[in-house]
């Protein structure tokens, strides 16, 4: 029988590193967290699921971030959102709706909506009054984004369900690219948040690529809240976009793994619990509104 070897803990980098942990993080608990997000119900009638918006710059890891989830409940490395390693052009083209599936095939009650990126190199990306419209749930299923001319919206009498609308906007920052994150983008981010404020709508950021931001974390990912240059990443996040630190939750998304990891899923889980609480909250809010019209 072989005997696990503990790895011995590396010297700590006082530069580079807090002596301990910022921000407790439930490494052994991956079970109950997982537990309790299966059990996660939306107790409204007219709403199946609760739709969250991912939004961010074109190769920031927005689809990434939606296969992670799925994998992490699968139990496997899954690939229903494709995924471009070579940035430039958007990869993903259009408005599509990724639901979370359990392993035996049934579906979770919050799904993902994956759009086109904001802005690459070449200037092109998804209109912002597309984005918006897909907030207020307006956007069809499979409605392919123009980067030169957005969806006419003007329908005054249209009011979407409550299924259709969005409940969350997840904002997607690369921390590795954060640094150096273009004007035009911040500015398109910005006015974004700014709608989805007026609508009583949420918004956190999920900072991805935190192993290409930090080597510490490269190494070994429970270093993510020792890491001093993660931190700073996070700031800079709030900074851009005004999202307070609290909204913010740095994660690694599978890109190179071939099988499930405990410390991977256990901060995408801990990000995905906070999201999908607050986005019931947000939907019970305008439930209520909406009866009191
Ligand atoms: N190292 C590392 N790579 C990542 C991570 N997340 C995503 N990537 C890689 O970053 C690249 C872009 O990821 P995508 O998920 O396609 O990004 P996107 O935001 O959907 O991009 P568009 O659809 O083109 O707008 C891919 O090569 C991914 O494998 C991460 O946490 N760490
Ligand atoms: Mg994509």
């Amino acid at each position: 029988m072989s005997i696990k070897q503990e790895s011995q803990p590396s010297t700590p980098q006082p530069n580079k590193e807090f002596g301990k942990e910022w921000r407790k993080t439930p490494w052994q608990d991956k079970g109950s967290l997982e537990k309790n997000l299966r059990k996660f119900n939306v107790s409204h009638s007219d709403v199946k699921y609760i739709r969250l918006l991912v939004v961010g710059e074109v190769g920031a890891g927005k689809s990434s971030f939606i296969n992670s989830v799925n994998n992490v409940f699968q139990g496997r490395i899954t690939s229903g959102a494709l995924v471009d390693a070579t940035s430039g052009k958007s990869f993903t083209k259009a408005y599509k709706t990724h639901y979370i599936y359990r392993e035996d095939g049934s579906c979770l009650p919050f799904v993902f909506n994956d759009i086109m990126g904001l802005e690459g190199p070449d200037g092109c990306g998804a209109p912002v009054e597309d984005i918006i419209s897909a907030l207020a749930g307006l956007v069809e299923e499979g409605y392919k984004f123009n980067p030169v001319s957005a969806k006419t919206t003007s329908t005054p009498n249209c009011t979407p369900s409550l299924g259709a609308q969005t409940y969350c906007l997840v904002n997607i920052i690369a921390a590795d690219k954060v640094s150096r994150m273009d004007d035009k983008v911040i500015k398109k981010m910005k006015n974004i948040r700014e709608k989805a404020s007026e609508m009583d709508m949420p918004q956190v950021i999920i900072m991805t690529r935190v192993d290409e931001a930090c080597p510490l974390v490269k190494d070994d990912i429970r270093k993510i809240y020792n890491s001093k240059k993660i931190k700073e990443k996070m700031q800079e996040c709030s900074n851009h976009l005004g999202v307070p630190m609290n909204h913010i939750f740095p994660v690694k998304n599978y890109h190179e793994e071939i099988d499930p990891d405990n410390d991977i899923d256990v901060l995408i889980l801990k990000a995905l619990d906070q999201i999908v609480n607050i986005a019931k909250d947000a939907l019970m809010i305008r439930i209520a509104n909406t009866k009191s019209e």
